[in-house]
């Protein structure tokens, strides 16, 4: 039995050391590299191409090298009653909540209006906002999204979340999904940290720009098939949204015509609000491996009807 590594972003060497110390008994093969087909049981992959999990007829396992799993689950070709297993938090809980928590002090001390401003050299002081008085509003309230919740509100700001099924966490005022509107009226920043599946594809677009409060901005981590890019860009526009830091995006890398590398109302970061890093999660990795070794549940299986 052995494993399968496939990552064109991630390294397998930090992988292979981490697994072969804690499972020696298991062969590491790094993409291109398979040995045997039919001994492989598991695989570690970020965005493997479509089909290619087909080549291994006796997989017990596809094991993600990150939290969303739409990639994956993408694939019309996935085998069928293979598990997926995501990665739970495993260190990017805390890189999420940083990233967010720059986000919402940024546009709360209105740096992208100062920003605007120095492209024209002009020295103008705003009005301070209090931050008590500047909500923020959580799109998706998981491992991650209630992580960055709870951290945004330490920072002293009303939080909101929304999630599919209702929540009570202490310190965030929370609505479930029907609630949608009421959630968004009092949203000064949205922070994405919802799942891509069906149900949230396409879902920032103007019918939710229009029923944030003027000026509200956007802090996208999450997965750039939430927003319509048209839409978001017609918004910024118009002064229905004040700005958008952006760390995802249908195509990745973003294309160098993409209007958002140029848009003085955008700042644009290369995927990384949440870096999978070995020395972090290679734990939860090995853990779910002996588990399933024992013929036990391993932690992170994901509901592929529900796509997260
Ligand atoms: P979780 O599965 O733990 O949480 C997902 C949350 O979204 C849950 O609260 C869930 O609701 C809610 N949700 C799902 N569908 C809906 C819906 N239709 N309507 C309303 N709420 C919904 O995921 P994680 O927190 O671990 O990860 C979130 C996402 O972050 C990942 O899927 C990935 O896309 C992104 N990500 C981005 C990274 C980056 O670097 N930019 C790095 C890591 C992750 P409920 O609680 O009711 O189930
Ligand atoms: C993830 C990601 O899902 O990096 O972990 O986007």
């Amino acid at each position: 039995m052995s494993l399968v590594f496939y990552s064109r972003t991630d390294a397998p060497e930090p992988w292979r050391r981490a697994i072969g110390a804690a499972l020696p008994d298991l062969p590491f093969h790094a993409w291109p590299e398979t040995g045997d087909k039919a001994d492989v049981r598991y695989t570690l992959v970020w965005k493997p191409p479509a089909g290619w999990h087909g080549q291994f007829p006796n997989l017990q396992a596809i094991l993600s090298l990150g939290a969303g799993v739409d990639a994956i689950l993408a694939d019309p070709d996935l085998p069928a009653g293979v598990p997926v297993v995501r990665l739970v938090g495993a260190g990017l809980g805390r890189q999420m909540a940083e990233y967010a928590a720059w986000g919402v002090l940024h546009f709360h001390r209105r740096m992208h209006e100062y920003a605007l401003r120095q492209r024209e050299a002009r020295w103008e002081p705003l009005p301070p906002l209090p931050a008590d008085t500047f909500t923020v509003g959580v799109m998706g309230l998981g491992v991650l999204g209630g992580e960055a919740a709870r951290t945004i509100a330490g920072l002293g700001y009303p939080v909101l979340g929304w999630s599919r099924t209702p929540k009570r966490i202490p310190g965030i005022t929370c609505y479930a999904a029907d609630d949608l509107d009421r959630f968004l009226a009092r949203a000064n920043v949205l922070v994405n940290f919802l799942p891509l599946t069906p149900a949230t594809d396409g879902l920032l677009n103007a019918r939710m720009f229009a029923r944030l409060p003027r000026g509200a901005c956007l802090v996208n981590l999450a997965r750039g098939g939430h927003v319509d890019d048209a839409d978001l860009i017609a918004a910024l526009d118009s002064g229905q949204l004040g700005g958008a830091l952006l760390d995802v995006f249908h195509d990745e890398p973003l294309p160098a015509e993409h209007p958002f590398w140029k848009h003085p109302r955008v700042i644009v970061t290369p995927h990384i609000a949440a870096v999978t890093l070995a020395s972090e999660a290679a734990a939860q990795v090995i853990g779910n491996l002996q588990r399933l070794e024992r013929g036990e549940a391993p932690l992170g299986i994901v509901d592929r009807q529900a796509g997260y």
